[in-house]
């Protein structure tokens, strides 16, 4: 008799991560459900590509509709799907908006956080829980780098909303024995990052300066400093995460930090255009009331314990996405790409 494949239910499969983490825990024989709200339109773009599988793995993928704010959706489906494990990706991710709909972004992010616990503690389903903690629970930071024992400083509703999640994982697990992690992620991008987010913006901008749709690309700050991964290695470290004999909180991260100046130069540097801010429009539109000015995450603990590293850097992160993004508006990436030179890979740690 074969053993009885694990069953994972995602909040937040159709987003970024969840796509990504979806296509992961599939490739370990894993049955996956995921919650996806309702909208008007399509929002599955991001996992339709698991239905082209040829294992046919999509066979083990069931969409459920739900939405963190409503608790009696969360009650029914953690009581019937029974999950081992659950990821908490579902957010309101996006901090600047957070701003403007900061209780929207506080139900979301914070008191969903709690309705799923609750749901897990009722339903009395034994389960392990990853919670997606962000680097923007430190906000502006008082320690550099940051590791699992720096103070967090929100500097946003989302970061506030992130740390309340945080602290009430550890309550519930301290309290009520429940296997959680909290997961502290710098940020993490990839072809499949939002395009509203900085670097997405970016690099689609560029693709389609390239093709002529667009004349230059309007920003905020260019000064802030973040710590970018690639996020299909992120989602590996939450399944390693639940897979220990104890649960814990790990902060995942580079250990290296570039400016949105920097990483303007890498990706137009990429396509032969040296004179990038001709390109470039500020508009104070995407200035934040307040701004997190850098970010830099000690990832050593992860390292040891479930020995996770990363391995793309920046300079290769800036390519995966302008080439996806050439690629997508139908550009020749040979004609356009420049070739990067061996040591892409090394990082150089804070610049
Ligand atoms: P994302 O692309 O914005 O995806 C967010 C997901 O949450 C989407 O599936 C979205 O659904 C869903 N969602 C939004 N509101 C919801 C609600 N009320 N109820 C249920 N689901 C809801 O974010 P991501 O980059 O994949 O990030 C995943 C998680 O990690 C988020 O919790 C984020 O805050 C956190 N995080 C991200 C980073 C990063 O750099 N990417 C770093 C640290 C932490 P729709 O598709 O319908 O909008
Ligand atoms: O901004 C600056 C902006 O929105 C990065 C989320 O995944 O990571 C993400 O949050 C920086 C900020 O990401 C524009 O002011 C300049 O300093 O790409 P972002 P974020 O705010 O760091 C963390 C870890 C999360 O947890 C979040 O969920 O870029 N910036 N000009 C701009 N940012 C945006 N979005 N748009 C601009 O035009």
């Amino acid at each position: 008799m074969t053993e009885k494949n694990k069953v994972a239910l995602i909040t937040g499969i159709t987003g970024q991560d969840g796509s990504y983490l979806a296509e992961f825990l599939l490739s370990k024989a894993y049955e996956v459900h995921g919650i996806m709200r309702r909208a008007s339109v399509f929002n599955t773009e991001r996992i339709e590509q698991i239905y082209q599988d040829p294992h046919q793995s999509h066979r083990r993928l069931f969409l459920h509709y739900g939405d963190l704010s409503d608790a009696s959706n969360l009650n029914q489906l953690i009581k019937i799907i029974k999950p081992d494990e659950i990821y908490n990706l579902g957010a309101q991710s996006h901090v600047k908006v957070s701003f403007e709909i900061p209780e929207y972004t506080a139900n979301t992010d914070a008191l969903g956080t709690l309705r799923l616990l609750d749901a897990v503690r009722g339903s009395g389903v034994k389960t392990k829980i990853y919670q997606a903690g962000s680097s923007e629970m430190f906000g502006q930071a008082t320690q550099m780098p940051q590791t699992e024992a720096t103070a967090f400083n929100p500097a946003s509703p989302y970061g506030a909303a992130k740390v309340f999640a945080h602290h009430i994982c550890k309550i519930y697990r301290e309290g009520y024995g429940m296997f959680i992690c909290n997961g502290i992620l710098f940020n993490h991008e990839s072809p499949r990052r939002g395009k509203t987010f900085v670097t997405r913006k970016i690099t689609t901008g560029i693709a389609n300066i390239l093709s002529g749709k667009q004349e230059k690309i309007y920003l905020g700050n260019l000064e802030a400093k973040r710590d970018w991964g690639y996020a299909p290695e992120y989602v590996e470290a939450m399944w390693l995460m639940l897979k220990q004999d104890k649960p814990d909180d790990y902060i995942i991260a580079t250990g290296e930090t570039h400016s949105i100046r920097e990483f303007l130069d890498a990706a137009f540097r990429l396509v032969n255009l040296n004179n990038w801010e001709k390109y470039i429009g500020i508009d104070p539109a995407y200035y934040r009331p307040v701004e997190v000015n850098l970010l830099l995450g000690d990832y050593s603990k992860a390292k040891k314990l479930l020995d996770w590293q990363p391995k793309v850097k920046f300079a290769e992160l800036v390519k995966i996405m302008l080439e996806a993004d050439l690629k997508q508006a139908g550009l020749d990436n040979q004609k356009f790409i420049q070739h990067l030179p061996n040591h892409s890979r090394n990082g150089a740690g804070i610049k």
